[in-house]
């Protein structure tokens, strides 16, 4: 039975849907830059190729119920954790589920940080969570506030046009500084230094399945650079010239490009356009030393020049996305099929043996990957379109 609510939310849906369709068609903004040099990087197509996903974790990853093999052999790896003091009981809820699904076996550290001191009741609550080694770090001054060299007048015009237009965060400053961090500085942090890989978690999220191998390694061992579960398109209103600065940094620096990327993971025309698609980086599992190489560094420099964190709204997403896709080797980003997790309003949950597997407690059928607003299978053309 269609109960009139339920007709009234298909309608929505079907309207947000045309507007997807209609403005994913309608790019107008920055045609005049050359594309030419990203044409050359465009990655080869592999017809016969299969996204990586589709071969399971081997065997000899997995190490069954917790009554069997011990851990052998760990990463160099932590969990990153960027909080308020005020996130604590979200922070609780996720961190609890790390334990109990994941890491109460395989004991990686925790690096919490925070522009400001974390208090001692935040601590005290954390550390009882786990017997693995925690660390809190201040983040500096300069890594987090907005810089001296933007415009607050054309900042504070862009953030009240995006108020009045109901834009996600649009009047917001700590957002902001939140995005630039995360894009550009986190693998910064001297508590970061330590390590190579690290997996991202953010407050209330959920993880639903028992994880009984190490995901580290398969970074380490496979040398992949960025791990993900869901991916979606970002707002047009928070990235209006992104894209457009993209190119212009590519178009400088040919030889930062990996010939072999996931450019037709970005875009559908060969790179003139962006089509918005990104990993959704509240998930991540990814390697430092990528961010704190010579291609994403140069990248952020130049977007961080653009002022574009404050003047518009770019998020950490998208970069880290743009990133990752044009200046590591495609079969390096990672979609991490049997981690079963939720971050509010979307969920990747496991399908079929791996749900069984991993004991997950989603429902099967409440599943993102190829609802019609996942950009799921633009990774998976990665691996299978034909060449462009
Ligand atoms: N220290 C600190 N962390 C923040 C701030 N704003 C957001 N965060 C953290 O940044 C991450 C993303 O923020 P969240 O509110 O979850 O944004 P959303 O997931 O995009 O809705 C979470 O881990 C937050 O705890 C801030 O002003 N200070
Ligand atoms: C596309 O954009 C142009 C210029 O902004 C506008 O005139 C046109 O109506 C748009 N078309 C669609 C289908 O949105
Ligand atoms: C871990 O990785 C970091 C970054 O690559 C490196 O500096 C450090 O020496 C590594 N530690 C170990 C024990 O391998
Ligand atoms: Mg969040």
């Amino acid at each position: 039975m269609m109960t009139p609510m339920r007709y009234v939310l298909l309608v929505i849906t079907m309207l947000i849907g045309l507007h997807y369709i209609l403005s994913f068609s309608n790019e107008t903004y920055g045609r005049a830059t050359s594309i030419s040099n990203i044409k050359d990087h465009l990655a080869p197509a592999s017809n016969n190729g299969e996204p990586p996903y589709k071969t399971p974790v081997g065997e000899e990853y997995h190490h069954g119920p917790e009554t069997h093999e011990p851990i052998d052999r760990k990463a160099n790896a932590t969990f990153v954790f960027l909080a308020r003091n005020t996130d604590i009981n979200g922070v609780v809820v996720s961190m609890k589920q790390m334990e109990d699904r994941f890491n109460k076996r395989f004991q990686y550290p925790y690096v919490f940080l925070n522009e400001q001191p974390f208090t001692a009741e935040f601590k005290k609550r954390v550390t009882e969570l786990t017997d693995a080694p925690i660390k809190f770090g201040l983040i500096p001054h300069d890594h987090w506030y907005q810089p001296k060299s933007i415009d607050e007048a054309k900042a504070k015009e862009s953030r009240d046009k995006m108020v009045k237009n109901n834009v996600i965060y649009g009047g917001s400053v700590p957002y902001r500084n939140m995005c630039r961090f995360n894009s550009g500085f986190f693998f910064k942090h001297e508590l970061l230094q330590d390590y190579k890989y690290y997996w991202r978690i953010e407050p209330d999220v959920k993880f639903f399945c028992d994880l009984d191998y190490d995901p580290f390694l398969i970074m380490q061992d496979e040398k992949k650079v960025y791990g993900f579960t869901i991916s979606l398109p970002e707002y047009e209103a928070t990235i209006p010239t992104l894209w457009n600065a993209v190119r212009e940094f590519t178009n400088a620096n040919p030889h930062l490009v990996e010939p072999d990327n996931a450019m037709s993971f970005l875009s559908d025309d060969g790179g003139l356009t962006y089509n918005r698609c990104h990993f959704w980086s509240n998930f991540e599992i990814g390697d430092l030393d990528f961010w704190r190489g010579e291609a994403y560094t140069k990248f952020f420099d130049f977007l961080d020049e653009k002022g574009g964190f404050y003047y518009e709204r770019w998020g950490d997403a998208p970069v880290h996305s743009i990133g990752a896709s044009l200046f590591a080797k495609k079969e390096q980003i990672h979609f991490f099929n049997d981690i079963g997790y939720r971050h509010e309003p979307f969920q990747h949950c496991p399908q079929g043996d791996a749900h069984k597997r991993g004991k997950c407690w989603c429902a099967e059928g409440d599943n993102f990957d190829y609802e019609w607003y996942s950009c799921l299978k633009k990774y998976d053309g990665v691996f299978t379109a034909p060449k462009l």
